[in-house]
């Protein structure tokens, strides 16, 4: 898989690019990460990327011609198109579906705006997908991109050892995870759990599928909401 990143400050990116499972899908050559910084296509002496509202009102907006040129630069003689996604707090809520559903592309390229929105126009001139990761506000597209990027990078097939794919599968599947624990067996008067210390894998089942629903009810019931409709968002 190919991913390109569009955005005005590449740095940020470096270390997460390099470290932990994304470093090693890297590495391991599954996946191809790279940035290109877009003020590269800026037309003016100034190398602006952004200009003030038409019509007014507080802030910069992203201007499309150094994003759109940035984009066809990256996309000239490939044979396919990219899925494009734009990263905007109007966008689509980011969940763990659409991460499966991205990491069985061969090519996505991000486009990361800060501080500012982008000139609509953008949405008229390419086809992108937009998408927001929660109802919080962040200062740029770059935090968002370093989720996404993780979060499909880590579906990769071979991205995970096979502890952790077996931990996954097990996780993916609607509920909070169950409470774990690990030496001391005794810590600051706090004792693990008699049942887990059983030896008895029965047991040890049942409580934790029972702690894991306990927990999901108590602190994300609508999780459960959606396990009961069948594992999907009910459509209206
Ligand atoms: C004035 C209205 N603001 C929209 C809520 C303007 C604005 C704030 C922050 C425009 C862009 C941004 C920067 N945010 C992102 O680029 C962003 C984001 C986010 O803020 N929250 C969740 N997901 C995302 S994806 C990109």
């Amino acid at each position: 898989m190919r991913i390109n990143i569009l955005t005005l400050f590449p740095e940020l990116f470096g270390p997460f690019f390099s470290t932990s499972i994304v470093g090693r899908a890297v590495a391991a050559g599954l996946v191809s990460l790279r940035c290109m910084n877009f003020r590269e296509f800026a037309t003016d002496a100034h190398r602006s990327v952004d200009d003030r509202p038409f019509g007014g009102g507080p802030g910069m907006v992203l201007m499309c011609p150094p994003i759109v040129d940035a984009l066809e630069d990256l996309e000239s003689g490939e044979k396919e198109e990219p899925v494009r996604i734009l990263l905007t707090p109007q966008g689509e809520p980011f969940t763990q579906e659409i991460a499966a559903e991205l990491s069985s592309e061969p090519w996505l390229t991000l486009i990361c705006g800060h501080y500012e929105g982008f000139d609509d126009r953008i949405r008229s001139v390419k086809k992108v997908r937009e998408i927001s990761i929660g109802d919080f506000v962040l200062s740029g597209g770059e935090p968002a991109a370093i989720v996404l990027v993780d979060s499909v990078v880590r579906l990769l097939p071979g991205a995970l050892g096979h502890k952790e794919s077996a931990l996954d599968e097990s996780f993916a599947d609607g509920t909070l995870e169950y409470p774990q624990y690990t030496r001391p067996r005794e810590y600051r008067g706090l004792e693990v759990p008699e049942v887990l210390l059983s030896g008895d894998h029965g047991r040890i089942a049942a409580w934790r599928l029972e702690q894991s629903l306990l927990r999901t009810a108590q602190r994300r019931p609508d999780l459960l909401d959606r396990l009961a409709s069948g594992g999907r968002e009910r459509k209206q």
